[in-house]
């Protein structure tokens, strides 16, 4: 039977953590928050499932905390609303939303738990949809000012800070497959978001030093990318989804430049001075946290817009997303960091999880097995990696609470403690108790 025994093996400096997003807890029909792109399209897309009330972390926030310090775990990752600041306009400060963010830093410090906040968590103020969002530049430098807010109003209450999470998402998913707020199902608009979400990453790590000294990190989500079988067709289509999905945002970050196969396409849509900005994009950062779920099996398709390929699942065992496990996505995409990137960039595992369908048992219990099997196959790739050497610093599992699952609203469990929608009350499942017993 699967168990989390194999925490015992990693270093007492390796940290584990859990990670939630504001949008996907907070509730934002508390203390004076304003509407993020999230109200709008789920108004529009998802028959009004949003986050209006989610977890109501707002008020259980300190009850949130004192179940991450009972599980041992050592770190928090969540996400600052920029609604909840800046509900009006870029000027006008919510002080109850400034208090909040007061109230929860100190109790994570009081906690002895390592505060990891993240500035943008997809809840782009629903105002910046009339300029168009992440497809106006002016936005990259809106969220400069932000973050310069967040560092001078609360960075002395935490040093790691994440700029940006899973920029991949907030674009392409976004703007060309249309899946997430905004919605929409454009090229030049991805293109364009791609561009500028990476933009606001760099713009912000300069106003956050400006301010303190923190250590300034961006979380990219990687999925890896496996050809249905070896014809050339089939491999190229591969390469070009990882162009897209992985390597556009690292090689950017890292290398300061953009892949050739995916530029190849792109580049009449870039604005015209991309080029300079990713002098920008490239700042050195101070770590990199990655997401990893699973992988795509990929196979050439003919496409108008010359996007080649299509996205299957194979038949691993899958997850209630219908994600498959595939824990070696998540060692090669460490190695990769650490050969092809940067050998030195600490990295962290800023998310990784699963939904499972949870049952009750007859005891009014919850043993998702499942969840355990999963964390403990990536512990494992995990713990192989550290014993290569590469400076793999923490884990975050994803996610400590059933929250708000985009387009799936509620149906999807990602927690490690159910959420009763109705009252919120709390309830701690065995993957829980398994992380408790072992750390
Ligand atoms: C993510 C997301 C989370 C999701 C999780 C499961 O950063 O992808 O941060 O918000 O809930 O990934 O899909």
């Amino acid at each position: 039977m699967s168990n989390l025994s194999i925490l015992q093996d990693f270093p007492s400096d390796f940290t584990f953590g859990v990670a939630t997003s504001s949008y996907q807890i907070e509730g934002n029909s508390y203390g004076g928050c304003g509407k993020s792109i999230w109200d709008d399209f789920a108004e529009r897309r998802l028959n009004g499932i949003d986050g209006q009330k989610a977890c109501n972390h707002y008020s259980f926030f300190k009850e949130d905390i004192k179940l991450i310090k009972d599980a041992g775990f050592k770190a928090y990752r969540f996400s600052f609303a920029w609604p909840r600041l800046f509900p009006e306009n870029d000027n006008q400060i919510n002080q109850d939303g400034v208090n909040f963010y007061h109230r929860l830093l100190d109790e994570i410090n009081l906690n002895d738990l390592e505060p990891f906040p993240t500035l943008y968590h997809w809840d782009l103020p629903i105002r910046f949809i009339k300029n168009g969002g992440w497809e106006n530049k002016d936005t990259s430098k809106r969220f400069a000012d932000y973050a310069n807010f967040i560092s001078k109003n609360f960075g002395d209450q935490f040093k790691s800070v994440a700029t940006i999470n899973e920029p991949w998402c907030i674009s392409w998913l976004s703007y060309y497959l249309g899946e997430h707020a905004p919605g929409k199902k454009d090229l030049n608009a991805a293109v364009n978001s791609m561009h500028n979400i990476l933009l606001a990453h760099g713009l912000s790590v300069d106003s956050l030093r400006s301010e303190h000294n923190h250590q300034i990190g961006i979380i990219l989500n990687n999925e890896f990318s496996e050809p249905i079988d070896q014809s050339e067709k089939n491999i190229q289509a591969a390469n070009l989804f990882d162009a897209i999905y992985n390597r556009w945002f690292a090689d950017a970050i890292f290398k300061g430049k953009y892949p050739q196969i995916s530029l190849n396409l792109f580049e009449p849509l870039m604005p015209q001075d991309y080029q300079s900005d990713l002098k920008t994009i490239s700042k050195p950062i101070d770590w990199l946290g990655i997401n990893y779920y699973t992988r795509s099996l990929i196979k050439s398709k003919i496409s108008k817009d010359k996007i080649n390929y299509d996205c299957l699942r194979g038949s691993l065992k899958k997850t209630d997303m219908d994600w498959e496990f595939y824990p070696k996505g998540l060692s090669y995409f460490i190695n990769r960091i650490h050969k092809e990137y940067d050998e030195k960039i600490p990295i962290y595992i800023t998310e990784n999880g699963m939904a499972n369908n949870d049952r009750m048992n007859s005891k009014g219990d919850i043993e998702d097995l499942d969840r355990i099997e999963y964390f403990q196959l990536h512990l494992q790739e995990i713990l192989e990696c550290l014993k290569k050497g590469i400076p793999l610093k923490g884990y975050f599992a994803w996610s400590l609470l059933d929250n708000y699952e985009w387009s799936y609203g509620y149906d999807k469990r990602f927690g490690l403690i159910h959420v009763d929608y109705e009252n919120f009350s709390r309830k701690t499942k065995l993957s829980y108790r398994e992380f408790q017993k072992y750390l």
